[in-house]
């Protein structure tokens, strides 16, 4: 009886010291770590922070959004995570995603729109990888050609390419 009370206590010291970030779900990258979320968010899985390498972006879901861009030919027709399901996975709870990319460009993403539209964070164009240079490895896609008021030119500020960072606030 002692000895299960003890192995009771513990196994409860051994829960209650494992890391947040380890405990609650969300992998570790193995790969390049091509995205990073702080701030306002539930789920990490290092010190305040929730890194994704490639294949957890593609382990959440993919989505396929086709749409003309101001930047683009035609129709492309653009892969990668709907923002709403990144969002979910980090737990996020704030109003704003905070984006910064590579060229630490800077854009406000309001998370409501993330939520109730199809934006897309795009990881491929047409079928191939998005690279630096045609503005990936990360993209933030729009659905200008579902939602009337997204073909705006003011909206295009929102369309953050080559994204790196997002600060939940
Ligand atoms: N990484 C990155 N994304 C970016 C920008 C940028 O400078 N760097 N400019 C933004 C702004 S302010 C707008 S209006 C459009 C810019 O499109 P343009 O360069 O064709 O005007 O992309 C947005 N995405
Ligand atoms: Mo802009």
């Amino acid at each position: 009886m002692a000895m299960r009370i003890l192995t009771a206590a513990i196994l409860a010291i051994l829960l209650a010291a494992a890391p947040a970030g380890a405990s609650d779900g969300l992998p570790q990258p193995d790969g390049e770590v091509v995205l990073t979320i702080t701030g306002a968010i539930t789920r990490t899985n290092r010190d305040g922070a929730a890194d994704f390498d490639r294949a957890m972006l593609e382990r959440l879901g993919t989505a396929h959004l086709a749409t003309s861009t101001p930047w683009t030919e035609g129709v492309p027709v653009f892969e990668g995570v709907p923002m709403a399901a990144l969002l979910d996975a980090v737990g996020a709870e704030g109003t704003v995603a905070v984006g910064t990319a590579l060229d630490d460009y800077g854009a406000d993403l309001p998370l409501g729109e993330l939520r109730e539209y199809a934006v897309l964070l795009a990881m491929r164009m047409n079928g191939e990888l998005l690279t630096v240079r045609d503005r990936g490895p990360l993209w933030v896609v729009y659905p200008r050609d579902q939602v009337a008021a997204f073909m705006d030119p003011r909206h295009n500020a929102k369309w953050i390419w080559q994204l790196r960072r997002l600060d939940i606030r």
